[in-house]
């Protein structure tokens, strides 16, 4: 009796979502999981990392390995015979999603096509991709988000929707041949593409951008979101040249079916603004980010795609120090890394996530679920976290003066001070609104940042957040 009264309670409550579909979501519902996780892995990976960086014996000069294609004017043929050759024996979706977690990453966003135009997953629309025409055949992008799926990970796709370099009518960022090697051709090559709208080979140039768009990009957006639509977190567009609004509403038309999808901002501009905002490689003013959801993503190393004489690998600190300083102004950090044509992530990268894991392992209560507090002081920064009754201020000493003092106004008197990492109590006193921190003598800095966590009396006045704002970050590469 009492088993058929919870089924009736929870066929009541199923059915309407079944037969209106989805629940509607709130702003503030959609974007809560990414607020809170702050810290997400993004991931370059396709057959541009067989060259990494190298071309006819020459480092490509100028610009992310992934773009090597297009910097050099690697003709399409000579490409797509190299991209056959893609086969990463050693990669393994679960060890990289394994690796983004232990980093205390809390979501991964995957290139599953980018401007070269390989797709990393099976598709009917181009056979430009992994499984059709490497003799690897897996799936890539199904292997990563089933590991994803098995590790409790959120996935997100990015999909250059625009630039397409192998298949047909896409879009071509116009970069001059003398960025590339040095080639005898290059005054013939740059004329071309000059008059070519950015296209260097002619077979490029054999379909509109309109064909391009209607035969490859549509469908294959189509098809990742029927088949993980569910379970996407994300949709990182990128670069957006060419597309039309009506082309751009196609696509979101289609999205209305996911409406738990986070879109960034980067479909097409100014009138598809997205959920967030996507400043780039770099950490913006406060001002410029007030009242919005952002993120900044940014290389670990010098390049987006794997890059085999990298040589400016960017070590824990600075990682950790972002990550803190972004969190403290509300934003995300989606750091990038590049696996190799075996399918590893460098060792550089792997040993600075793993010191990045250690220490949000410990300290991680100062970066998840927080809010930003706008406080970027000399010292280091602040973050912000509703806690029981009362809330908490983390103060993230980058540099602790030598007088062991700290002045911080966080709005709200302070109840306790300690020191997060072993919960030991910290002197201070408040005196008009500020108030005056008295770090242990005996204490050692924190070589990232020494955490103060002030227990504060209040609650957090409500954050209202917009998605749609106007503000527009420059994107890189998108000329
Ligand atoms: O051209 C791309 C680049 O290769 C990379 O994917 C970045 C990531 O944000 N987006 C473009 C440049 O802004």
């Amino acid at each position: 009796m009492k088993r058929t009264a919870i089924l009736l309670i929870i066929m009541t409550l199923l059915l309407p979502m079944a037969l209106f579909g989805k629940k509607e979501l709130t702003q503030e519902e959609k974007m809560a999981w990414w607020q809170d996780a702050r810290f997400g892995m993004f991931v370059h990976w396709g057959p541009y990392c067989l060259y990494g960086g190298v071309y006819n014996g020459h480092n490509q000069r100028r610009g992310g390995a992934e773009w090597i294609m297009n910097r050099c004017k690697i003709p399409v043929r000579e490409y797509r015979a190299t991209a056959s050759r893609f086969n990463p024996e050693d990669f393994n979706a679960d060890s990289l999603v394994a690796m983004a977690k232990d980093a205390g990453m809390k979501y991964i966003v995957f290139t599953t096509k980018h401007h070269d135009g390989f797709a990393m997953f099976k598709s009917d629309a181009s056979n430009f991709n992994i499984v059709d025409y490497t003799d690897y055949g897996r799936d890539i992008v199904d292997d990563l988000v089933k590991a994803c799926r098995r590790q409790g990970m959120k996935i997100g796709f990015y999909y250059s929707q625009s630039q397409d370099w192998c298949n047909p009518g896409g879009a071509a960022g116009k970069k001059a041949m003398w960025e590339g090697w040095e080639n005898r051709d290059s005054v013939e090559i740059n004329n071309y593409t000059k008059e070519h709208n950015g296209s260097w080979d002619y077979l490029q140039t054999t379909k509109s951008f309109d064909r391009y768009f209607h035969d490859v990009a549509l469908p294959q957006i189509k098809e990742l979101l029927s088949r993980y639509g569910d379970e996407l977190g994300v949709i990182f567009f990128d670069t957006p040249m060419s597309i039309t609004k009506e082309q751009a509403t196609e696509v979101m038309d289609i999205l209305k079916d996911y409406p738990q999808v986070i879109v960034n901002d980067r479909l097409r501009r100014p009138d598809f603004p997205g959920d967030y905002k996507t400043p780039e490689g770099r950490i913006p003013k406060k001002e410029d980010v007030d009242g919005i959801y952002w993120e900044t993503c940014m290389n670990i190393g010098s390049s987006w795609g794997y890059k085999s004489w990298e040589n400016a690998w960017k070590p824990g600190k600075t990682i950790l120090r972002n990550l803190l300083t972004i969190a403290s102004m509300g934003g995300n950090y989606l750091l990038n890394v590049g696996p190799d044509p075996q399918g590893n992530v460098p060792s550089e990268a792997r040993e600075c996530l793993k010191d990045v894991g250690e220490w949000l392992g410990k300290n991680g209560e100062a970066v998840y679920g927080t809010r930003r507090s706008n406080i970027v002081e000399d010292w280091g920064v602040c973050t912000l976290k509703d806690e029981g009754r009362g809330c908490v201020a983390y103060l993230c000493v980058f540099d602790v003066p030598e007088s062991g003092r700290i002045q911080v106004d966080v709005g709200m008197p302070v109840k306790k001070a300690t020191l997060l990492k072993d919960g030991s109590k910290v002197e201070f006193s408040n005196k008009g609104g500020v108030t005056d921190i008295r770090l242990p003598k005996d204490m050692s800095a924190d070589p990232i940042a020494t955490v103060v966590k002030l227990d504060l009396k209040g609650k957090l006045p409500p954050e209202k957040l917009i998605s749609n704002s106007e503000k527009v970050f420059r994107i890189v590469d998108a000329d």
